[in-house]
């Protein structure tokens, strides 16, 4: 992998980059749609690839290990292969999830045991055999196997756990040297910076991730219910930190107004269930501000869903009849509103990029970040 930082912005941190990997091009900032199990919600492969368009979509190792289950990812050549996607794909290492959705896990300095949220079945996670599940899957980018503190976490438990993450790191690294490649293209290795909500315990976090050298870095532990202010407080600790010759990933935000304030902290990677989940529940992000279009005050607007959008379904079809999709409960509405919330998502920050280029990132942010918190 190879990054190259094009440009940063005068007035903030905020940075333009180019991402090169086997699978193509990631040009940063940028967002990831999720894809948990093998399908960004919603949208097929096609219209994900020619509407929404993005470079890097996101999997999720808990999810593809208890289903399908690893050894058929291997048998389809990959995970790039079974799902019919030939640009890049990160993975998650199920650091996040295992905590999330498995009942009764424990952890332990060797690893995490926990029970499956499909069947109830129990398995073990350790940062050996994620790794090894990494391999398999074969995403582009593959993280660390950490711990996400929830919050509020008390200090002595979020430093206990930050250090229990870094050992882990070590042990990934130890073991991807171990454990080759298992088609024929390249994977890059990201450590997570945790640390809670303490500015010492992040600031040390940031200094020994930034130590393991890898070719990108990422921050997880936020966006966990924190205050905003507090996420972009812990956020700029790290990013003074972290080498700035490295793309920067942080995990699970946000909010399109999260997002932006994050970009111009220096962060370069995004990646959130928001669009998508949103969007199966009627909430739509544009760029005047957010809809529910299950509200009985679109019943009679035939005016397009967003007039300044940005994906084809944004013109083609009206807020009344997106509306009675949902009121009739049909999967069509689903489907129109993540195509929507994606190409918004996507459209936000191609947009940022354009204006770090252009040297006017900071006034159009601030400018965008008044609109989109908006309720219309
Ligand atoms: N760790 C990992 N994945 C994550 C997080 C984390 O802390 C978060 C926190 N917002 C989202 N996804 N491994």
């Amino acid at each position: 992998m190879k990054f190259d930082l094009l440009h940063t912005d005068p007035l903030s941190r905020a940075r333009a980059g180019k991402i090169t990997t086997d699978h193509g091009v990631i040009e940063t900032p940028i967002f990831m749609p999720v894809g948990t199990v093998g399908t960004v919600k919603g949208l097929h492969q096609r219209e994900l690839r020619d509407e929404v368009n993005p470079d890097v979509i996101l999997g999720n190792t808990y999810h593809l290990y208890l289903r399908p289950k690893t050894p058929i990812l291997e048998k389809a050549g990959g995970l790039h292969k079974f799902i019919n996607w030939d640009r890049n794909i990160l993975t998650d290492s199920g650091g996040f999830q295992v905590y999330s959705l498995s009942a009764n896990r424990k952890i332990k300095e060797e690893g995490v045991k926990f029970k499956s949220h499909i069947d109830g079945s129990y398995h073990f996670f350790s940062p050996e055999s994620v790794m090894e599940i990494q391999r398999t899957i074969g995403a582009d980018i593959i993280m660390a196997f950490d711990e996400c503190t929830p919050y509020p976490c008390d200090y002595r438990y979020a430093k206990r756990s930050m250090h229990m993450t870094h050992r882990w790191l070590d042990r990934c690294i130890n073991h991807l040297e171990k454990v080759p490649f298992k088609y024929d293209y390249e994977q890059t290795f990201f450590p997570i910076v945790q640390g809670s909500t303490y500015k010492d315990l992040r600031a040390q976090s940031a200094e020994y991730i930034a130590n393991a050298g890898a070719a990108g870095n990422a921050i997880g532990g936020l966006s966990v219910g924190e205050p905003a202010e507090e996420m972009y407080e812990m956020t700029e600790v790290v990013t003074n930190i972290l080498p700035v010759d490295k793309p920067r990933y942080l995990m699970g935000v946000g909010t399109p107004i999260n997002i932006l304030e994050n970009i111009a902290l220096g962060i370069d990677m995004f990646d959130c269930v928001m669009p998508t989940r949103n969007a199966r529940n009627g909430m739509l992000f544009t760029s005047e501000g957010i809809i529910n279009i299950k509200n009985k005050k679109w019943e009679d607007d035939l005016s397009p869903i967003d007039a300044m959008g940005h994906t084809w379904v944004d013109l083609e079809y009206s807020k009344a009849y997106l509306r009675h999709l949902f009121a009739a409960n049909e999967s069509l509405g689903k489907q129109i509103a993540s195509i929507h919330n994606l190409g918004f998502y996507m459209w936000l920050v191609r947009e940022a990029r354009v204006q770090i280029l252009a040297g006017t990132f900071y006034d159009w942010k601030n400018k965008m970040v008044k609109k989109l918190g908006e309720r219309l």
